[in-house]
């Protein structure tokens, strides 16, 4: 089984309902290793990067106002990033963060327990992991500078 680090961000959904200590409770009981963290200010440009294979989608220019924080009053869109890091970290966070769409993410999963659905058919899911290998890596180096995730 592989090590893995995966990028999680607490969305501004899950910020301003002062889940922030939840999710890193259930991240941490997973027993990963918690090896990143900062606050970050959300640039159009950071977070059109971080989105950009979602760039041709409808919902993706309310997407970008959302994870700079314009639907939540977040100031500057600021928003904490964790690198977690351990065997299958990509899976296990995925699994606890639930699906996508938190109408049909699994009851008990953070998603599925305090995500919604607004009705401007926004989905507010409470946090990002990283979906993959490759898309792991590329976010953690696009939101940590090297030296910034420990070993
Ligand atoms: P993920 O966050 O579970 O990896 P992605 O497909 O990578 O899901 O989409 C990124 C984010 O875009 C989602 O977390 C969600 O906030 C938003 N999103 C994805 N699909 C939809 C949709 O069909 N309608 C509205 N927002 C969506
Ligand atoms: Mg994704």
């Amino acid at each position: 089984m592989a090590i893995e680090r995966t990028l999680i961000l607490i969305k501004p959904d899950g910020a301003a309902r002062r889940l922030t200590g939840l999710t890193i409770d259930r991240l941490d009981s997973t027993g990963l290793e918690l090896v990143g963290a900062k606050m970050v200010k959300v640039s159009e440009a950071l977070a059109r990067e971080h989105y950009k294979a979602l760039a041709d989608k409808p919902f993706f220019p309310n997407l970008i106002r959302y994870i700079r924080g314009e639907f939540h009053g977040i100031k500057d869109g600021r928003v904490l990033a964790l690198v977690y890091r351990g065997e299958n970290a990509i899976k296990r966070v995925r699994e606890i963060a639930g699906a996508t769409n938190p109408e049909q993410a699994a009851p008990g999963t953070i998603r599925g327990s305090f995500g919604r659905i607004t009705t401007a058919q926004q989905f507010e899911n409470v946090l990002h992991a990283s979906s993959d290998p490759a898309d792991a890596a590329r976010e953690v180096a696009l939101w940590f500078a090297a030296g910034e995730v420990l070993d």
